[in-house]
């Protein structure tokens, strides 16, 4: 299928009107007392295999088994003969956790009175990539993003659209850019283990198929929020705490050798790793650093509650306050705009960096997202 004019071809339809609300993406608009998060609570977790097929399990759950502090991985092995690739021209949108949400509504509304057994009891239902997104917009610089959002049965749902821009970024990787995405997968596969009893195997091949992702329930100011995110491992220790303190995230990130990149490493880095394990409160981040070639030649562990106090001496940094403090802003303008409620309405919400974020209305268009299996299951 050709992808491109995916934007372009609405406006033939003449349906879709410009709203008339913006919202200022200035950091020092955000600047204020941070806002009520509460601590988030999984809710469930779901699994998909080798084929991306769900399953509503923790089947494809990993354990992380720690490495040397310097392992010397090659993370080139296996690129050319060990890789399944995911498609990535493949759009899930919100799928794969509508059902999860299908699979275990009853868990979801069980705390609510019994006349409101239709409510699914939060307001936002996202990925948790999508709130990190958010969080991460009064610093972004380069990349716009696109949320299309539809208010169905008092809850608003939110799944990204890609832009032009990323998918001509998909389209026209270099070789070199198609390779070092592997590198992550591969350090995963150096340094996690299928079950409490083995040992990782980096001879075997990766499948960026097969996820893992866990379903959290949480709350930022008067948002009720429920997400899923996609969870590397967990602590391997059997008395580690529940979920989700006991998961680890994994990062690789290129060796820091000058106090430039060092800097760079804490302005822009450490800022996308904390707002996505913030989020769900996963705790720690273990990261390898690796050098030109793709050997890992140190590992060290991250905090991400010791994150904010590691970078307050760099100059002109980043705030979590900003974040949180725009995203509620934010999440507070979706619930003042997208008021029709109705599975065929798309509120479709842009930005793009030293712009506001605007949006546009589209009834019945290509933008629409929920899948009628998921529009039928609520309705009964
Ligand atoms: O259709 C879409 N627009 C998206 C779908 C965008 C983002 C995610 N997804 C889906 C996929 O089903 C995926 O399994 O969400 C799942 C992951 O969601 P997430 O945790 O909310 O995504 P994010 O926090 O951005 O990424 C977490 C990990 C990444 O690890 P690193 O260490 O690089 O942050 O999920 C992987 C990647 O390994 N990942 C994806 N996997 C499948 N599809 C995608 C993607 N589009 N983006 C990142
Ligand atoms: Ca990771």
């Amino acid at each position: 299928p050709n992808h491109y004019h995916q934007h372009q071809s609405v406006s033939h339809h003449g349906q879709n009107t410009v709203g008339s609300q913006s919202l200022c993406t200035r950091r020092e608009l955000y600047d204020r007392g941070f806002p009520v998060y509460k601590q988030p609570v999984e809710v469930g977790c779901f699994s998909l295999d080798s084929h991306r097929r769900f399953f509503n399990d923790s089947r494809q759950l990993r354990f992380y088994v720690e490495p040397d502090r310097s392992p010397n991985f090659n993370l080139r092995d296996g690129y050319k003969d060990r890789f399944l690739k995911r498609d990535d021209g493949v759009k899930e949108r919100l799928d794969h956790l509508l059902r999860w949400i299908k699979a275990n509504r009853s868990k979801l509304s069980s705390r609510l009175p019994a006349d409101s057994s239709r409510d699914l009891g939060v307001d936002f239902v996202t990925w948790r990539g999508h709130l990190t997104k958010l969080l991460t917009t009064p610093y972004e610089t380069k990349e716009g993003w696109l949320l299309a959002v539809t208010r169905f049965r008092g809850t608003w749902y939110i799944s990204e659209v890609e832009t032009e821009a990323a998918q001509r970024e998909r389209m026209n990787r270099t070789e070199r850019h198609e390779e070092m995405m592997y590198w992550g997968y591969k350090f995963e596969q150096y340094t996690c283990a299928d079950n409490l009893h083995s040992l990782p195997d980096s001879g075997g091949v990766v499948n960026t198929n097969e996820a893992f992702c866990t379903v959290v329930q949480t709350r930022l100011a008067d948002h009720r929020l429920l997400f899923s995110g996609e969870v590397d491992c967990r602590d391997g220790d059997p008395k580690a705490p529940p979920p989700p303190a006991c998961y680890v995230e994994l990062k690789t990130s290129a060796e820091i050798c000058t106090p430039k990149q060092r800097s760079n490493f804490h302005r822009f880095k450490l800022l996308k790793w904390w707002a996505q394990s913030f989020l769900p409160g996963v705790p720690r981040v273990v990261a390898g650093f690796r050098d030109q070639d793709g050997v890992v030649v140190s590992v060290e562990t991250f905090l991400i509650s010791k994150i904010s106090q590691l970078i307050k001496n760099e100059y002109n940094c980043w705030k979590p306050t900003v974040c949180m403090n725009f995203c509620c802003d934010f999440l507070s303008l979706v619930k003042r705009v997208a008021t029709e409620d109705s599975h065929s309405v798309v509120y479709l919400f842009s930005w793009e960096p030293r712009r506001d974020v605007t949006y546009s209305v589209h009834r019945d268009s290509q933008y629409s997202f929920l899948p009628h299996w998921f529009v039928e299951e609520m309705t009964k």
